[in-house]
C-alpha cells in the first residue's frame, strides 16, 4: 500500500467559525506578541517601548489537525489585531517557504494587505471577506491589518513548504505599510 494510502489524519470535515476565527477540529495555537517581532518594524525605539509597556498580542494563528507534512495541505487562521508600531500597521513576521511553493489565502473579516516580495520586486493586494490571495512560489509574504478591526484571513499551504524568517530580516519586504494621518495606507520603501 502506498504511504499516501495511510494517512496521518483521515478525510474530515471542519467547522470554521469566520466571526471568532476558531477551527473544529482545531489543532496547534500560536500568540504573536509585539516582543516576538524583533528588527521587523522601521522604529526600533517605537517597538522597544511597546515591548516595556504591555507588550500586546499582535496576532494569533490557529491551526486545523492536519500537520505539516509532506503532500498534505495544512489550513490555519490568522487573526491580526489592529494598531501600529511607530506608525506602520501591525503585521505578521513574513516568510519564505525554503521549499519554493505556492499557498491560497482567502479573506474572511476586517481589511488587510498581502504584501510579498521576490527579493527584488515587492506586490501588493488589498484583502478583505472573499478576497483570495495568490502567493506564487519563491514570493515572501507578510499580512498587515489596514483596518480598525481585527484581520482575519484562512491560509492554505503545502506541507512540506516550509517556514524561514531569517529571510525576510536579511531581505526585508520591498515595501511597508504606514497609517497615513487621516488612516488610510501609505506604502514606502523599505528603508523609509
Ligand atoms: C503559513 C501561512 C500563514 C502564516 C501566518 C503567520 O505558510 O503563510 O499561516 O504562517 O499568517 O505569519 P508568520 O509570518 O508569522 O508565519
Ligand atoms: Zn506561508
Amino acid at each position: 500500500m502506498p504511504p499516501f494510502a495511510m494517512p496521518p489524519v483521515p478525510p474530515m470535515a471542519l467547522s470554521l467559525d469566520t466571526a471568532r476565527g476558531a477551527l473544529a477540529p482545531e489543532g496547534p495555537m500560536l500568540v504573536r506578541r509585539m516582543s516576538d517581532l524583533e528588527g521587523l518594524f522601521r522604529s526600533a525605539d517605537a517597538w522597544r517601548a511597546a515591548c516595556d509597556g504591555d507588550d500586546p498580542v499582535v496576532y494569533e494563528v490557529t491551526s486545523s489537525p492536519v500537520p505539516e507534512l509532506p503532500r498534505e495541505l495544512p489550513q490555519s487562521v490568522t487573526t491580526i489585531r489592529p494598531g501600529a508600531c511607530g506608525g506602520e500597521f501591525h503585521m505578521t513576521k513574513g516568510h519564505q517557504h525554503p521549499d519554493p511553493q505556492g499557498e491560497i489565502y482567502l479573506g474572511l473579516s476586517g481589511r488587510g494587505g498581502l504584501l510579498m516580495f521576490d527579493g527584488e520586486r515587492p506586490e501588493w493586494v488589498d484583502m478583505g471577506p472573499g478576497t483570495i490571495g495568490y502567493i506564487p512560489p519563491g514570493w515572501a509574504h507578510r499580512s498587515v491589518n489596514t483596518g480598525d478591526e481585527p484581520y482575519r484571513f484562512l491560509a492554505v499551504y503545502p506541507g512540506s513548504a516550509g517556514h524561514d524568517y531569517g529571510w525576510v530580516l536579511e531581505h526585508g519586504m520591498g515595501l511597508r505599510a504606514r497609517r497615513g494621518t487621516g488612516g488610510e495606507v501609505s506604502l514606502v520603501p523599505y528603508d523609509g
